[in-house]
């Protein structure tokens, strides 16, 4: 690859200010100061001009956009760990390169999926809600209990540097009994135990916590079926992606008490969430806030911009995944 002098890199969201400084100081930075969403227009005027292109999440960089008549961007710097925003056959039939941040949102990441389990094992928000709108009459015996987490069973769907994470805080932490299904890793570690198949972790699990990527083969993993191997006490946690759950199905089980809650941090048509999830008192929404800490954003500006030194240096990416 060769060097580029003075690389045009657009940054299509607002990210944390210094590391936005840190990138204007280095490149011919295009910032979005009023983090105003970029529609395919923008975003393939964007290819067009830019050598780089930090993208995010919400950016669906389509086939379309990748192959952008005139396009010159050769990097989509992708500011997150997962990658399903981007088209990532298109970017390889291209031969643009792609990279993530992973490692430095683990913690962040994995903090949140023990606060839905705590939020949604003990009625937090609904708590919350309940004394926010004047209606809380006091203490009495038997309000709002909610169910234990310390010593319960937590079972991980994948088993990847989030899930453990997770695992050491649970396990060490909170004394869960932590098992795990990834057709990857067959051995377990730092006390977490395998199961076989994704509907022995479902059926033996009082929380099950998602992690793993949204791909074809992912897609509506958990479905109507898979939900219904679930305990009726079993609650289920996403901070991974909405498509790995039909949202519908998730509905339904819990509309007909199949499972007795969820904790949602991403959902299938973000930022649209079911009008019934809406309405459950059981179920904990989050707007994806999975790695959303000052610490973590910026860590995950500095990975990016790391990617895209060694890109315009014409060296090798540290986390390419295309
Ligand atoms: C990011 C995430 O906030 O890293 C991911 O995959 O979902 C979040 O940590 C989001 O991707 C921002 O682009």
């Amino acid at each position: 690859m060769t060097k580029i002098a003075r690389a045009v890199v657009v940054v299509t969201r607002k990210i944390p200010e210094a590391v936005e400084q840190e990138i204007a100081t280095e490149f011919d930075a295009r910032l979005n100061p009023n983090d105003t969403p970029m529609g395919a227009d923008a975003l393939q005027e964007a290819m067009r001009t830019a050598d780089v292109v930090l993208c995010c999440v919400a950016d669906k960089m389509t086939a379309d956009i990748i192959n952008t008549p005139g396009r010159k961007a050769k990097l989509l710097a992708n500011y997150g760990v997962g990658f399903n925003n981007i088209d990532i056959a298109a970017a390889k039939a291209a031969g643009v390169l792609v990279s993530n941040t992973p490692e430095v949102l683990t913690e962040a990441t994995a903090d949140l999926a023990m606060t839905l389990i705590l939020m949604t094992a003990r009625r937090a928000g609904e708590g919350e809600r309940h004394v926010r709108s004047g209606q809380w009459t006091g203490w009495r015996p038997t309000h709002m209990m909610g169910t234990m987490v310390s010593g319960k069973t937590l079972g991980l769907v994948g088993f990847g540097r989030i899930a453990r994470a997770v695992t050491k805080k649970a396990h060490d932490g909170f004394g869960m009994h932590v098992i795990f299904h990834d057709p990857l890793v067959p051995n377990g570690a730092l006390g977490a135990q395998p199961r076989a198949s994704l509907e022995d972790v479902l059926g033996e699990s009082d929380f099950v916590s998602l992690h793993c990527p949204a791909l074809p083969e992912t897609r509506h993993l958990m479905n109507a079926q898979r939900l219904g191997r679930m305990k009726k006490s079993g609650i289920l946690i996403n901070t991974a992606r909405g498509d790995v759950v039909d949202e519908a199905a998730l509905v339904a089980a819990l509309q007909n008490r199949q499972i007795a809650g969820a904790g949602l941090d991403v959902f299938e048509r973000e930022p649209k969430v079911a009008a019934e999830l809406v309405n459950m008192e059981n179920v904990v929404l989050l707007p994806h806030l999975g790695s959303a800490t000052l610490e973590t954003r910026e860590a995950m500006g500095r990975r990016a911009l790391e990617n895209i030194r060694l890109f315009v240096s014409g060296s090798s990416l540290r986390d390419r995944v295309a």
